[in-house]
């Protein structure tokens, strides 16, 4: 056993052994001799979070003594998953639990699938805040993540006739056992109500705001360990609830609806994450949500500032407030109104310090999901905010008018507000002004900010402007996820990669050798025969683990170009039976991912994989050289199984449109080949592997963005010019994969055919199918595609997320470790 065994941990088998023994008993009133995994899941997890909360007092005491600056990443989305194996790993105590349970003759496997994933989050945002829970714990970084309790995390999704259902998740129906109620530090948070102005003694008119009613946050905290289980920070995620206290308040003023009005509200606001992911609604719920977690956050932080300072002069030196998309950018005008409110602070003065703690994180240039929210809206649910916001922009305008007197384009350009019939408030441009960062998440991304989406803000503040890539964390995406692997390359370079990935680079050595090669590619089959094992059992279909499993997993959406993955199998298939093909690599295409509810065509190409599948997986001709498999219920949880298992990762969005990605990075820390575009990440991974070990094709995102602004790409060009392209789109005219629905998939002909095609498959088309003709090329050179696949793995260092938060830390926190002694 060569993984490292933190010295502090001197937790045997007999000691685990005996709390899981006292946990089933005392906590769980059930016999210590049960074997029911659910029991032993329970008994596992509370024996953990005993060593947990011990580590969280000692590191609180730790970030006490140091005076440690305190860092908040506050997000509505937190993609935990299961947190089972991830503590068994951090706290060193994998092989002893396997230990104990396999004596019980109880494979851990089973009981690590008891636990319901986290699913507080909709894709890529809510992952990343989670690998960077995981970063700041193992960097000894006195970091915290805030966000919401949801009671329902993003939906489940089943699949009748090939059509996305959507069920609830109902992930607390059987308690979890990590988190920690904390109803002694709840808050009262107001919202609603009227603004009056009252004069005070020196004449002048002061704002109150009156006729509020109240929302009590409860918080709940789940506790972080770090690599090594040294450090322990927490997640607090807050519940909205209402607080038998507070009703008796009101009780007693004898305001009974009152009381009771407010308690129905209160349990809505937390149900459910909202599924949006980049389909903008303008729904009053969501905007309450985003207001309840600024409000919950900036009170407890506050707070806890105020325990060890006399005034406020030391807030920007001892916190640091992340905002994870514009999600939380209210707390610009929250921090605001609490310091010039309710403590009395000069607004020069809260404006400087506001403006020294926030920072704003964007992750995405699509400009249907930049946030907006109506100022009508704003006015009912939290009308000092909108004051304030008016007041910020008032400000904001007049020193842009002072730098370019006259410019009222530029004004408007630049305005919180947007002006118009229904005037809204542009939450990136409230995040902007309120912060003294702003980063993108790759290096294009930041680019295209620059120069695009913000170029009159980047021209303002130049240096406000950082980069930092995003990152995965290896403890949850190769130590667990792939733990043959794992110990495959501790054997091979020691374990250093754990907690710095550049160690991987050691690799390199390794990835001619022919014994390396013959126990990397035996893992990666074994992977590839156990997520067979997944398919069969949820998609009912039986795979091939030595064909190529070809995987595009993420969300559903246009950009993301699910449907030119689509045209590729189409392609294929169609010259299969055209019998222009013969000698082919088999290959096992797999596809995952959730459509938005509202979103159809989303939805509609989960119905077209599904037909494309029947199709094609039952015709004879092909002779099981092509297969299609939809997973359903795409989540963290699946993600770790499909991952190690895949060769060649599609990371194929239109090139300018994905702000970075991280699935990419995950299949690459996987040994899996990348076909992708340049674009978000992919740029910098074709820069750390080099072009011999990764797919590139397509147009770049400045091309495509030449097209756009000369109007010049026609698609029927594309179709008249190219046979490859007419027989693919002439087979959604006629009914190929809906044969027993004519007109199904017409309406993707017609988008062609009208011109529609706002994502650009058709210019990308050839250069996918010759790059996807060359990959099979590489793949029967068993020996060099293997070689390929280790160098990605070698290469993938600069992709922890471990350097992205140091990098944050660094750039935009000014923090650093906080080590023991
Ligand atoms: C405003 C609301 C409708 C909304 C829009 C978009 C809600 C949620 C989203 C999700 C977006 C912001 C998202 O998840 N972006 C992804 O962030 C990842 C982490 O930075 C990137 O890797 C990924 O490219 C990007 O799409």
């Amino acid at each position: 056993d060569l993984l490292m065994k933190p010295d502090y941990l001197q937790s045997s088998k007999s000691s685990l052994k005996a709390s899981m023994d006292y946990h089933l008993r005392c906590s769980l009133c059930k016999e210590a001799s049960s074997k029911e995994c659910r029991d032993l899941f329970l008994a596992t997890a509370f024996s953990l979070r005993d060593q947990m909360t011990e580590k969280i007092l000692e590191t609180e005491r730790r970030y006490q003594q140091a005076k440690a600056k305190r860092v908040y990443y506050l997000s509505m989305e937190f993609l935990i998953g299961r947190l089972l194996g991830d503590a068994l790993h951090n706290l060193g105590l994998i092989d002893v639990c396997r230990n104990v349970l396999a004596d019980a003759g109880i494979d851990i496997e089973e009981v690590q699938e008891q636990e319901n994933d986290a699913g507080l989050g909709n894709g890529g945002l809510g992952r990343l805040a989670a690998c960077f829970l995981d970063s700041m714990a193992t960097l000894s970084i006195a970091g915290f993540g805030y966000g919401i309790h949801y009671e329902y995390g993003l939906f489940k999704q089943e699949i009748d006739n090939g059509y996305q259902k959507e069920k609830p998740d109902n992930w607390l129906a059987e308690f979890n056992p990590w988190e920690i109620k904390r109803t002694d530090e709840k808050c009262i948070v107001p919202i609603y109500g009227r603004i009056e102005h009252f004069q005070d003694r020196a004449g002048d008119y002061n704002p109150m705001w009156l006729d509020w009613k109240v929302i009590m946050g409860i918080p709940f905290d789940t506790p972080v360990v770090g690599y090594g289980g040294k450090t322990v920070n927490w997640l607090r995620l807050y519940g909205a609830g209402s607080s038998t206290d507070f009703d008796i308040q009101i009780f007693n003023e004898g305001d009974y609806f009152r009381a009771v009005e407010q308690k129905v509200a209160s349990e809505t606001i937390t149900k459910m994450l909202y599924p949006l992911d980049t389909l903008k609604s303008g729904k009053e719920l969501r905007l309450v949500q985003e207001y309840f977690l600024v409000a919950c956050s900036l009170r407890d932080i506050v707070r806890r500032y105020l325990k060890d300072h006399e005034n406020f002069d030391r807030f920007p030196h001892a916190v640091a407030i992340q905002m994870n998309d514009t999600h939380p950018s209210l707390a610009v005008a929250e921090l605001m109104r609490l310091l010039v409110d309710e403590y009395a602070l000069p607004w020069d003065h809260a404006w400087e310090l506001t403006q020294k703690t926030l920072a704003y994180t964007n992750h995405t240039i699509l400009s249907e999901a930049l946030e907006k929210w109506p100022v009508s809206l704003l006015e009912q649910v939290i009308p000092r905010h909108l004051q304030i916001i008016y007041e910020i922009n008032a400000r904001f305008l007049q020193k842009v008018t002072y730098l370019h007197p006259g410019n009222v384009d530029l004004l408007r350009r630049m305005s919180l507000i947007e002006e118009g019939e229904n005037k809204q408030v542009r939450m990136a441009h409230l995040a902007m002004v309120g912060s003294h960062s702003i980063n993108g998440v790759s290096a294009l991304h930041t680019d295209i900010l620059k120069k695009n989406n913000f170029a009159d803000f980047h021209a303002m503040w130049p240096d406000r402007f950082v980069n930092i890539t995003n990152g995965i964390t290896q403890r949850r995406w190769l130590l667990k996820a792939n733990p043959q692997l794992a110990q495959l390359i501790s054997k091979t370079i020691g374990d250093a990669w754990i907690t710095d990935l550049s160690q991987l680079k050691r690799l390199e050595p390794y990835a001619d050798e022919p014994a390396f090669q013959k126990e990397f590619r035996k893992i990666k089959l074994a992977n590839k025969e156990r997520l067979g094992g997944t398919i069969s059992r949820t998609a009912w279909i039986t795979v091939n683990p030595e064909s190529l499993f070809d995987v595009h997993v993420k969300r559903i959406h246009e950009y993301k170009r699910q449907l030119l993955k689509v045209m590729h199998i189409i392609y294929e298939y169609l010259r299969i039976i055209r019998g222009e093909k013969k000698h082919t690599v088999a290959r096992t295409f797999i596809f995952a991912g959730k459509a938005a509810p509202g979103y159809w065509v989303a939805k509609q190409m989960i119905k077209l994989i599904h037909n494309v599948g029947q199709v094609i997986n039952s015709d004879k001709r092909v002779q099981d050289a092509l297969k299609i498999v939809f997973l359903p219920d795409y989540r963290v949880s699946l993600a770790e199984k499909i991952i190690p298992a895949a060769d060649l990762s599609e990371q194929i969005s239109m090139a300018g449109t994905e702000a970075s990605g991280t699935g990419n990075m995950k299949f690459m820390l996987n040994g899996a080949l990348t076909a992708g575009t340049l674009d978000g990440a992919n740029v910098e991974m074709l820069e750390e592997v080099g072009a011999e070990n990764i797919f590139i094709f397509g147009l770049k995102a400045e091309e495509i963005a030449e097209m756009e602004r000369k109007s010049s790409y026609r698609p029927t060009e594309y179709y008249h010019r190219h046979p490859e392209i007419r027989l693919v789109i002439d087979a959604f005219r006629d009914n190929v994969f809906s044969p027993s629905e004519p007109g199904l998939f017409q309406w993707i002909y017609h988008r062609f055919m009208n011109e529609e095609d706002y994502y650009f498959h058709l210019p990308d088309f050839i250069s996918y199918i010759r790059v996807q003709e060359k990959i099979e090329k590489e793949y029967r050179n068993t020996a060099s595609w293997t070689k390929k696949a280790i160098l990605n793995i070698a290469r993938s260092g600069k992709f922890s997320s471990d350097r992205a938060v140091s990098e944050y830390a660094g750039l935009i926190w000014n923090t650093e470790s906080v080590k023991e002694g």
